[in-house]
């Protein structure tokens, strides 16, 4: 184990970060188990943050054991869903005691805004914890009116130890997803963030301790995903595993469960969702939600809106301001108060998923030149910190960039997810061709409707097949809702009532009152 520490000096956060890190298993940190570490990068400036202990199946072996002794003795069927709501708060209320710290941490090792690291991450995490904890309490089973010599009960029992591993994207908010319905529901859980963005959930084991929780309760193992994710994926004594991530590591998570234990699974994975503009749109907020869609997050959110469809009526006005609002966005340093988009997360997502396309989009762009289509990224970058580095240390930041002008573009070239800054726009002219292409997809995560006619917007909400439809917005889950996809989207809901469905095993309990063999 280590001592992590980082001095930040923001208007908002002027102070150290100190905290241990290491491989958190039974309610301590300790050094992983080959002695190997992981560099922590600033995608920001490309210099190291820190090194973290890297985790492999040894520790994840380890880590089972403590979350099995935990489930067996200090949580589980041993604790009233009462205590776990109580410790529930007692974490959100820290977490909410230490935004701020925690919204910087995920700033930091993410390259997202300051802003809505605390507005989105850290406060949607907060209300999920809050959300589940109230939960915690509700958990109950049915009796069944059987016949006079006989009665039925269920039992939502949690199923045990529990496997989840999340990405880079929303760090914080991807780890409380994944454990607030598990600890409301009495699991106990071993758990792999991504080895990119590791800083807040090392964080918040220090914070989940000073709460009170029973050690082994939750564990955190930082890993590479082939490593310690495959190893969490195919163990036998992990009942349930959650995944977060992309469709092809969907995919191999859904076969290692099938081919260990048959564990039970969740996949939240891909989307290339679509946003519907109809000419009766307000056409402000329908721009202003179309930016959010796309490029919130540096367009690196499963649920961005990358494929934009307006209405021919509407169209040329909807680019001109689509396009003046991406060209005015503010790069820069994620930590500065201005900055409205900061670096891509890595080297890695920013070369395969930004750069290696490009080839495919100028030869798109060439080839459909004839067509009229354009590009609306060959922009002039805007800088929105004064302070930030020299222009080297720029390397991962991309402007907000769409191609438009093409009636017939969504092709196959438009439907792959791309996971950055970059949008398709697409004309259409009637509703019904706009259905059939925006369904034309594998995936069917979100997707968002804008018109002032209510039941135009609800005939398309019904007619769309994804998982989550927003009218007249986007981007915008809330805890209380299920979350999950159609499609290779993935598979089961989380969040929502419906997440502790998935967190508990029910059994039937059949009592004899009267009927006795003669
Ligand atoms: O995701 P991975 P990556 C999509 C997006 C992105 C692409 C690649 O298109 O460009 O995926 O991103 C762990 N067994 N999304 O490579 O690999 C890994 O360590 C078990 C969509 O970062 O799916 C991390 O903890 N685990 C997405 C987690 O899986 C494995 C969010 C996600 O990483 C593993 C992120 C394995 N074999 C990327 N390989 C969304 N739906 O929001 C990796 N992991």
């Amino acid at each position: 184990a280590t001592t992590f520490t980082y001095q930040f000096d923001t208007p908002s956060f002027k102070g150290t970060s100190t905290f241990e890190t290491g491989v958190y298993i039974d309610g301590k940190f300790r050094d992983g188990a080959k002695g190997t570490t992981i560099d922590v990068v600033n995608p920001a400036t490309g210099k190291l943050i820190t090194k973290v202990a890297e985790a492999t199946k040894a520790d994840v072996d380890a880590a089972v054991i403590a979350a099995q002794k935990a489930f067996d003795t200090a949580w589980g069927l041993k604790v009233p869903g009462s205590q776990r709501c109580l410790l529930m708060n007692k974490l959100a209320d820290l977490m909410e005691a230490h935004a701020d710290e925690l919204a910087h941490l995920e700033a930091l090792d993410n390259g997202k805004t300051l802003f809505w690291a605390k507005n989105a991450d850290i406060l949607g995490s907060i209300q999920t914890m809050r959300y589940y904890a109230a939960l915690a309490q509700t958990i109950s089973g049915q009796t069944m009116e059987t016949d006079e010599s006989k009665m039925c009960y269920t039992r939502h029992e949690p199923i045990g130890v529990v496997g989840q591993i999340i990405p880079w994207n929303f760090p914080l908010l991807m780890m409380c997803w994944k454990i607030c319905p598990a600890l409301a529901t009495g699991n106990t859980i071993v758990l792999k963030p991504s080895e990119l963005t590791p800083l807040t959930a090392l964080r918040m084991a220090g914070l989940i301790k000073q709460a009170g929780f029973p050690d082994g309760v939750v564990n955190i193992l930082i890993g590479y995903g082939p490593v310690a994710g495959a190893a969490i994926a195919e163990h036998m004594d992990i009942e349930k595993v959650a995944f977060t991530g992309s469709t092809l590591v969907g995919r191999k998570i859904m076969a290692a469960a099938a081919n260990s234990n048959l564990k039970d699974t969740t996949l939240e994975l891909g989307g290339k969702s679509p946003s519907i503009i109809y000419d009766d749109a307000d056409l402000d907020q329908a721009v202003k939600w179309a930016v959010h869609g796309i490029f919130w997050n540096q367009g690196q959110s499963c649920i961005a809106n990358s494929r934009i469809y307006v209405q021919s009526g509407i169209y040329d006005k909807f680019v001109y301001a689509f396009t003046a609002a991406a060209k005015a966005r503010a790069l820069g340093d994620p930590m500065a108060p201005t900055t409205e988009q900061g670096p891509q997360v890595s080297q890695g997502q920013f070369g395969v998923r930004l750069l290696l396309p490009y080839p495919l989009w100028s030869s798109l762009t060439e080839h459909a030149a004839h067509h009229g289509l354009h590009r609306i990224g060959r922009l002039r970058r805007r800088y929105a910190a004064l302070r930030w580095p020299a222009p080297r240390l720029r390397g991962l930041l991309h402007p907000a960039d769409a191609l438009h002008g093409h009636d017939a573009l969504d092709g196959h070239r438009a439907r792959g997810e791309i996971f950055g800054p970059m949008g398709v726009i697409v004309k259409f002219g009637h509703p019904a061709e706009v259905i059939k292409v925006a369904n034309d997809t594998k995936y069917g995560l979100v997707a968002a409707v804008f018109t002032e006619n209510l039941k135009r917007g609800i005939e398309t909400a019904n007619a769309l097949k994804a998982g989550t439809i927003t009218v007249n917005g986007c981007n915008n889950p809330d805890p209380k809702a299920p979350f999950g996809g159609y499609k290779q989207s993935g598979i089961v809901r989380e969040l929502g009532e419906n997440a502790l469905r998935h967190y508990t095993a029910v059994k039937a309990v059949h009592l004899n009152l009267g009927f006795r063999w003669p």
